[in-house]
């Protein structure tokens, strides 16, 4: 019987690097998350832990929330318990940012220019406002993981790299009339995605 010597390397590589892949293979996760009529929701969070409870040993990753215009931007933001968050002000005037939320008091004191950053060190949410200009509002998420992401127009969230596994996922929006209400599905990846979410908003 005639044999292929190259041909069997190359077998052998390709089985090689099956068993890698598997091993490390890490996957893009998308979710949709509607509200109580179907419809799509902008700017929820949707993040992933895993049921292990292991995380990779990375630094969380920084964050910024600006004030211009009056304004805070972006309106919600999600970080990684750990993570740093800077509160820019580039206004002509002074802003004071605070937040009474439970996770984490805080305030910077009025300035403008940079700011001192602030750690999270705690999940939920934190509602921050400015003291000076009441109808200035923005969200704050903070999770214990890695892997999350926010929804655009269509209602959908893409974790880039979610490592293969089993993790609870869950999703929030800041527009819910339980502000700590979360949407919850245990999923093991890789799975029929996306994977749909319902949440309970109050009308505008
Ligand atoms: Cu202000």
């Amino acid at each position: 019987m005639f044999t292929f010597p190259q041909g069997q390397r190359v077998a052998h590589f390709a089985a090689a690097l099956t068993v890698a892949l598997s091993s490390t293979h890490v996957l893009a996760f998308k979710a949709q998350v509607r509200d109580q009529n179907g419809a799509p929701i902008e700017d929820a969070v949707v993040y992933a832990v895993p049921i292990d409870g292991r995380l990779p040993h990375t630094r969380p990753a920084p964050a910024m929330i600006m004030q211009k215009n009056k304004m805070f931007m972006p309106l919600v933001t999600v970080v990684q318990k750990g993570a740093s968050v800077d509160f820019p002000n580039h206004d002509d005037i002074g802003h004071d940012v605070y937040s009474f939320s439970d996770p984490q008091r805080f305030e910077l004191k009025i300035y403008r220019g940079a700011s001192h950053p602030v750690v999270f060190d705690k999940t939920g949410v934190e509602v921050i406002g400015c003291n000076i200009h009441d109808t200035m509002i923005a969200y704050l998420l903070v999770v214990d993981t890695p892997y999350f992401a926010k929804t655009g127009h269509d209602g959908t969230a893409t974790l880039p790299d979610l490592p293969r596994g089993s993790y609870r996922v869950l999703a929030w929006n800041y527009r819910q009339h339980d502000l700590d209400a979360r949407s919850e599905q245990t999923i093991q990846t890789p799975a029929a995605m996306p994977v749909t979410f319902s949440l309970q908003l109050d009308p505008r």
